[in-house]
């Protein structure tokens, strides 16, 4: 049936969702975190990037979750999205991310910040520089490398696509071998430093390969489809946990690029992540929540104005048509969008970033609905996404 939309104080009435950002489950939206600690226990700030697109911010970040080290966080803007923070070139003139304030003593480098903090707070399970450890972390970078040469290079030919590829999926072999010598789905006996260590990283490259190779890591890698669904039982992991289309529009201007090779199975790829359907891909395996549909509106609802604000399209047509698509959402009716919507909707649809804004299942939702909404007005999709830096994510216009 075709409705009108509901008033903002209608959609309003349709959200209990809370998160108690502060002692509740590991979330991006927190600046405090104590678990159940007093304030006043605090010798620990962490200095992340705005967007949680930071790999190495987010293995300290992961670390200090699990070990639940009660610390504030600062955020701070990456290069590519917006100007650098003068008081924080203050304290780190290279502007480099994370950094870590440990008892009034800075400190950059994330293997760095990891060893302070274990010698501090103790070992993560296994310390850094454990015998068993440390071949384990040089596999993590010699993976790594190998993603970078597949990933971040054009090819002249098939031909070499192939060699790249191949260069890489043997070291995935090791990965698999080195996971395969446990019996669980951790790298060691229990969970750790190593997985913390690889997360960030294997993250990344699940996505990245998906969208510009055609190749799926977690469905071609059994060891680690296993680690990766064990990773997400995690509350820690899952508050951390970004999906395919945030990390395949925020790597390029990071990574100084990522080159598509061009296959169907790529071209498939591309067009799943990019117009959905989102739901069944393989960047997320666990049950979607109940609350996931609450969660996205209540998040909308807290940024409408800045989401209306910053939308190229006209404010009224805009506010318009985003109460169509909540509509859409909570109720399931359709509601068709003002005339000339769609790019605008689409527009919103490219910018939802996980976990930034909301959970990896809430995002789903919401793209569902947006596209949705803006297929019933047309078929135009909004302003490209920048390939070569992401200012269009501006935190200044949210603030
Ligand atoms: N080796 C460093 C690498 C850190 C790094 O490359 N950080 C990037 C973000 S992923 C950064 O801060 N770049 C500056 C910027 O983008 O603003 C570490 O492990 O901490």
């Amino acid at each position: 049936m075709i409705t009108s939309p509901l008033s903002w104080t209608e959609l309003e009435k349709l959200t209990d969702f809370h998160k108690d950002t502060i002692n509740g489950p590991t979330n991006a939206q927190a600046c405090l975190r104590l678990f159940g600690s007093k304030e006043s226990d605090i010798r620990v700030t962490l200095y992340r990037d705005n967007h949680a697109w930071c790999p190495y911010c987010q293995k300290v970040w992961l670390w200090l979750e699990e070990k639940q080290i009660p610390y504030r966080i600062k955020k701070v803007t990456m290069f590519c999205y917006g100007q650098k923070e003068s008081w924080y070139k203050g304290i780190v003139p290279s502007g480099m991310l994370p950094a870590l304030e440990l008892d009034g003593r800075i400190i950059t480098e994330s293997d760095d910040i990891l060893i302070a903090l274990e010698s501090v707070f103790g070992p993560l399970t296994q310390s850094m520089k454990d015998p068993e450890v440390m071949p384990l972390r040089q596999l993590e970078r010699l993976l790594f490398r190998a993603w970078c040469s597949w990933l971040c290079y054009p090819t002249r030919s098939p031909k070499q696509d192939q060699q790249n590829r191949d260069k890489f999926t043997t070291v995935v072999a090791m990965v698999e071998d080195a996971l395969s010598r446990e019996s669980g789905p951790y790298f060691l006996e229990e969970f750790g430093i190593v997985d913390v260590i690889f997360t960030p990283y294997v993250e990344r490259m699940n996505a990245s390969l998906y969208y510009y190779k055609g190749y799926s890591l977690r469905e071609e890698n059994p060891r680690f489809g296993a680690w990766f669904d064990a990773m997400e039982s995690r509350p820690t992991y899952r508050g951390t946990q970004s999906d395919f289309h945030t990390h395949s529009h925020d790597l390029p201007p990071q990574m100084g690029g990522c080159y598509s090779n061009k296959t169907d199975q790529a071209k498939i790829n591309q067009n799943r992540v990019d117009n959905g359907p989102w739901f069944g891909l393989p960047d997320v395996t666990y049950l979607e929540p109940e609350t996931s549909r609450a969660e996205a509106l209540q998040r909308v609802i807290k940024h409408h104005q800045n989401i209306i604000q910053v939308n190229p399209a006209d404010d009224q047509l805009f506010d318009e048509a985003l109460r169509c698509a909540l509509t859409l959402m909570m109720t399931g009716e359709t509601c068709k969008p003002p005339a000339g919507s769609d790019q605008a909707l689409r527009y919103l649809r490219d910018r939802i970033n996980v976990p930034r804004d909301m959970s990896i299942y809430a995002a789903k939702r919401l793209r569902e609905a947006l596209e949705a909404t803006a297929g019933l007005d047309g078929d135009r999709q909004g302003p490209a996404i920048p390939l070569k830096h992401r200012r269009d994510q501006d935190p200044v216009n949210f603030i």
